[in-house]
């Protein structure tokens, strides 16, 4: 059930003071070494709660920092909040999926100890579910929304083209935001949750096939204690996990657009063989035989290990015959093709009539090279990419 606000969403500047958060609410806090953030936090959802009569629970689940965050927490006194200390598996989006496994409310909020995300804010949030939303971001990227000025052009061009590359898999403007609220029910609508670095939100969004996406503007100030754990490791992750999420929400044209991107840098590869070989003095037939040889084996072997990585169990052997053999019916097909446009359309440029009959041929590849040569009977192609499903709760 949604949280109940006693609001007219379509007055909005009336709305803040009324708003009343009637239904219970779990907050999930991933952390590691806040221990100085952690009262100011724990500070300003007491007034929260009190003002907005919350029925709060607060998870922090920290990964075993040893700095004390335990100690404050216990200090603070609060009874609605918890913390708990991981020693496994540890990681931020890990530890968020655990929260939400032990989260008793309807009503969940993720959002980061750093005080990055103001607490204020969380009744907007609860709104934009009340008001029809599926998920409702805190978001840094809608008008009223902002980041602190001292944002050097590096950091905001980073985030900006991390975010372009997520817009094929959401229309949210901040789907990276680690602030974010939703209904703990619509986790059962994905099959696993299994996030790579920090995106949780996206994961959950992809996941869940969340399509309703309600962003309330916030500002982002930059943590004043503590230090910030994004490295440069944990962005380069996140592209494994958009591979990841792509695969899920677009099962075969993200495989296709895989298995065509093996298909270019083989031709680069064939290119390379055949100029060095002839550059060192072998005979061109044998140079050029050489190339194909080399760039089918470098094909086969990328698009085991990425394009159909997860039929990667399957027999090499089997596999790599099979995938000639496709192969091979594919040139067969290109070679007709060609020579069926050069005949029908003899005004037309030869490379056009070239160019698509190794449309064709790359199709027919594709497809039986999916559905025939790896295809795998046993786990679907989208939990192959991210390991078995762990139990969400
Ligand atoms: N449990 C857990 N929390 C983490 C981990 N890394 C970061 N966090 C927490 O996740 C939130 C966001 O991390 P932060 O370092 O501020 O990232 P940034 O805001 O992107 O610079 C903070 O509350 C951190 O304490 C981790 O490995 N485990
Ligand atoms: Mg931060």
């Amino acid at each position: 059930m949604p949280a109940e606000l006693d609001t007219k969403p379509t007055e909005p500047t009336e709305r803040l003071a009324e708003i009343r958060v009637r239904s219970p609410l779990s907050i999930v806090i991933p952390t590691y070494k806040e221990a100085e953030n952690i009262p100011p936090l724990l500070d300003r959802l007491e007034r929260l709660r009190v003002e907005h009569e919350i029925d709060l629970e607060v998870l922090l689940m920290d990964d075993d920092s040893r700095d004390g965050s335990v100690e404050a927490v216990r200090d603070c006194g609060y009874d609605w909040s918890r913390i708990v200390v991981r020693t496994a598996d540890r990681g931020l989006s890990q530890a968020v999926v655990d929260g939400l496994g032990l989260a008793r409310h309807p009503v969940v909020v993720v959002m980061d100890a750093d005080l990055s995300h103001p607490p204020e804010k969380i009744p907007d949030l609860i709104l934009a579910l009340e008001s029809g939303q599926e998920f409702a971001i805190g978001s840094r990227y809608v008008p009223g929304g902002s980041t602190d000025d001292d944002w050097g052009f590096f950091r905001w061009l980073n985030s900006r083209v991390a975010t372009l590359l997520a817009r094929p898999l959401t229309d949210a403007h901040d789907p990276m935001a680690g602030f974010f609220a939703f209904r703990r029910a619509d986790l059962a609508r994905a099959k696993y949750l299994n996030p790579v670095g920090y995106k949780i939100g996206l994961e959950i969004i992809v996941k869940c096939g969340l399509e309703n996406v309600g962003e309330v503007p916030i500002r982002f100030t930059d943590r004043v204690r503590g230090q910030s754990k994004l490295t440069f490791r944990e962005q380069l992750k996140y592209l494994k996990h958009l591979r990841r999420l792509y695969i899920y929400k677009f099962r075969y044209l993200s495989s296709f657009g895989q298995f065509a991107a093996v298909g270019l840098l083989g031709l680069v590869v064939n290119l390379a063989i055949l100029s060095a070989l002839v550059w060192v003095g072998v005979p061109e037939a044998t140079a050029v035989a050489a190339a194909i040889a080399v760039s089918m084996m470098s094909n086969f072997l990328l698009n085991r290990r990425f394009t159909f990585g997860y039929a990667r169990g399957g027999r090499v052997s089997t596999q790599f015959l099979g995938f000639v053999g496709a192969c091979s019916i594919g040139a067969l097909i290109n070679y007709a093709v060609t020579l069926g446009v050069i005949s029908a359309r003899p005004s037309w440029p030869v490379q056009v009539a070239a160019v698509i009959g190794v449309g064709f041929g790359t199709i027919f590849n594709y497809l039986t090279n999916q559905f025939l040569v790896f295809r795998d009977a046993t786990r679907p192609p989208a939990a192959s990419a991210g390991g078995p499903p762990p139990p969400l709760t």
